[in-house]
């Protein structure tokens, strides 16, 4: 057995209770395959068995007091995974479905994402199985409080930066941000995707939305083809799919869907006006988590109640809602509407089968860790922005955020091409953002 399936097997059983990191780990493991070939000192260092246990992993109690004074324990996670070029970075999930799987396999995509970004940060997730869906903004501040009197024991600004992610928005952050400041007494960038007028950076709500649509656009290129005019299928209502479909709009393209939990929606005039977008932000306000809603406002568009987008007909699948979400069933239906490009915003949503088929059948697949980085490259914008004492301006950081992705988007098809694996973005993705924190754990010795 080669050194790279004998470490696979390893954390197969080793984590056996935990498949959404054993699935994100075979993705990027498996294609590091020429990599691992050409560096017989990785086996004698272990670097991959050291690559795939998280440095630290914390798990602590949650308690809080609802509305009606009702004492509730949830239990919280901060997985710090990987520090080898930077303090930990990656944002906080709270969502019922968290566990330290879920937890595991968004800090190990951070990992490679992070390094993808060019900027020295390290890879770390966190969050709790807390549900916000119709609670008060009195559960939720108190919610945030009490995680963050465990948490900031063990966070910040040159150590661990936590940021959103689902169900963690500005408003959630804010009430953390507050509570570490009075708890530590310092003023300091602990969290990244604050308000603006404590330290927040112009740009970062829409950053991780436009840095996909760059990013689909660079692939669009590769293929002399164009954003503008095309249609395209977009998942989720939230802030990933919100900052896509504005920077979609602002290309000339056309939004056919958006989707929720409860089904999706088909708008044939595309989601194309501020009022539709704005609308999108009143959706994730209600904190109903729901979407069809917007087709009771815009009456042209359809509601199809506990269905998701993949059956409808585009040129550009982008699904931005959450981890595999798009399966072999999904995968089939896509190939057979003749689906050419799909470009992954959301962490992890399609499965490592799907993926594998959909590529065998001639679709151009953009990898989530490479194209949704710019969410995280903005964050560590605004770390640079905090320690600088400094405001950037939003021209700024669009400047900065366009370049970012350009790089992540040619340095995967470069590392694709340096191993003879032609465009291919999914395994480029990989090497690249693998072969940085691998030379920097080796140069740092068995730690
Ligand atoms: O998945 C992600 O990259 C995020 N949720 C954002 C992480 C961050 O630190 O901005």
């Amino acid at each position: 057995m080669s050194y790279l399936q004998n470490v696979l097997e390893q954390l197969k059983e080793k984590n056996a209770e935990q498949p959404e990191f054993i699935q994100a780990a075979t993705e990027v493991l498996t294609s590091l395959e020429p990599v691992i070939a050409q560096h017989p000192e990785y086996e004698k260092a272990a670097l991959l068995e050291r690559l795939v246990e998280p440095e630290r992993t914390i798990v602590f109690r949650v308690p809080w007091v609802d509305d009606n004074g009702k004492v509730h324990v949830n239990r919280g996670f901060r997985v710090q995974f990987n520090s080898a070029i930077g303090p930990y970075k990656g944002g906080l999930r709270f969502a019922p479905n968290v566990y330290l799987g879920i937890i595991k396999f968004l800090g190990f995509e951070q990992i490679f994402k992070n390094s993808l970004t060019g900027l020295p940060i390290g890879g770390g997730k966190g969050g709790a199985d807390f549900d916000p869906t119709g609670k008060s903004d009195g559960e939720i501040m108190r919610f945030c409080q009490s995680f963050m009197t465990e948490l900031y024991h063990h966070i910040g600004a040159e150590t661990d930066v936590p940021a959103g992610d689902l169900g963690v928005g500005a408003r959630e952050i804010s009430y953390m941000f507050g509570q570490y400041k009075r708890l530590k007494n310092v003023y300091e960038g602990v969290l990244t995707g604050k308000g603006l007028p404590y330290g927040g950076l112009s740009g970062r709500t829409e950053a991780t939305g436009y840095g996909v649509v760059f990013f689909a656009r660079e692939m669009l290129k590769h293929f002399g083809e164009t954003i503008e005019g095309k249609t395209v299928v977009v998942s989720g209502f939230g802030n990933v799919s919100w900052g896509t479909v504005q920077k979609l709009n602002h290309l000339g393209a056309k939004v056919l869907t958006i989707s929720g939990p409860d089904g999706y929606i088909y708008d044939p005039d595309g989601v194309s006006t501020k009022e539709k977008e704005d609308f999108m932000l009143e959706l994730r306000a209600s904190g109903k988590n729901i979407c069809a809603p917007y087709a009771e406002k815009f009456p042209n568009a359809k509601f199809f109640p506990g269905e998701k987008p993949w059956g409808v007909k585009a040129d550009l699948y982008i699904p931005c809602a959450t981890q595999n979400e798009i399966g072999m069933k999904e995968a089939e239906v896509m190939v057979k509407n003749g689906c050419k490009f799909i470009c992954e915003a959301a962490n992890m949503p399609t499965t490592n089968d799907a993926m594998a088929y959909l590529m065998e059948n001639g679709v151009v697949f953009g990898p989530a860790k490479a194209a949704n980085a710019g969410g995280v490259a903005c964050s560590c914008i605004e770390m640079g922005q905090n320690a600088g004492h400094t405001v950037f301006s939003p021209e700024q950081v669009y400047e900065q955020l366009e370049k970012i992705m350009i790089n992540i988007h040619d340095n995967a098809a470069a590392a694709s091409e340096k191993y003879g694996l032609g465009y291919n973005l999914v395994a480029g993705a990989n090497i690249a953002g693998f072969q940085k924190v691998a030379d920097a754990m080796m140069a740092q010795g068995i730690v």
